[in-house]
């Protein structure tokens, strides 16, 4: 049960230094963050990049903010412009920018200011191996990471990608934020379980704020 269902305020967690989970902090804002999220798939749809080495990534994603991160061929990087449409990303709906904000303070960094912002959808059986956010200029910001829809379940690792890792359960509406000691941390996403959430339907969304440049 989501204690932050009950109470006034969401339920903030230290996980570990650096590291808060928030339970519940996006709930009042999910209906601003699906209208943000349908305006800005209007304009740079959900796509599959390439990884590298020229496979195809399993989690649907695409961005708005200043910066996109993407992935082709000639490797990880943030750039200002959809590589498929040519145009600059959507802008950061209001709400978003506001959400993160508000979350990233509430964990600690209180001048978080993100430029990017990379939408992740998972469909069942998605998953998401362990890495670390290591593509921004300055790691003194913190990541701040919303999820919608269908629960998953989070692998929350060290600094080493052979550390034990803690399973986070990650329910529609919650916040999780890593930044200081914990910004290199690895972290994953297990394989999508099925299901049907009441809103969003058979899938997960995430977003996920960055300082990259
Ligand atoms: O979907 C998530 O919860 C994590 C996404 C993530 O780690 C990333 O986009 O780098
Ligand atoms: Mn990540």
């Amino acid at each position: 049960m989501n204690a932050s269902l009950f109470d006034d305020e969401p339920a903030e967690m230290p996980l570990a230094p650096g590291a808060t989970m928030l339970r519940g902090f996006a709930l009042a804002h999910s209906a601003a963050l699906q209208a943000g999220v349908a305006a800005v798939l209007a304009q740079a749809p959900l796509r599959q990049m390439l990884t590298p080495g020229g496979k195809l990534m399993a989690v649907w994603m695409t961005n708005c903010g200043p910066l996109g991160w993407v992935s082709d061929r000639r490797g990880y990087r943030y750039q200002a412009q959809d590589p498929v449409s040519g145009r600059p990303w959507p802008a950061l709906p209001a709400a978003f920018a506001e959400l993160a904000q508000q979350a990233a303070e509430r964990a600690g960094f209180p001048r978080f200011e993100p430029d990017a912002c990379l939408i992740n959808r998972y469909l069942p059986g998605t998953r998401l191996s362990l890495h670390q956010d290591r593509d921004e200029q300055d790691f003194s910001q913190p990541i701040v990471s919303v999820s919608l829809g269908l629960p998953a379940v989070f692998l929350f690792g060290g600094l080493s990608r052979g550390d034990k890792t803690e399973r986070l359960d990650l329910q529609h509406g919650d916040v999780l934020v890593w930044g200081g000691p914990a910004r290199l941390r690895f972290h994953g996403v297990m394989p999508l379980a099925g299901g049907r959430h009441e809103e969003l339907g058979e899938q997960r969304i995430n977003l996920t704020f960055r300082k990259a440049g």
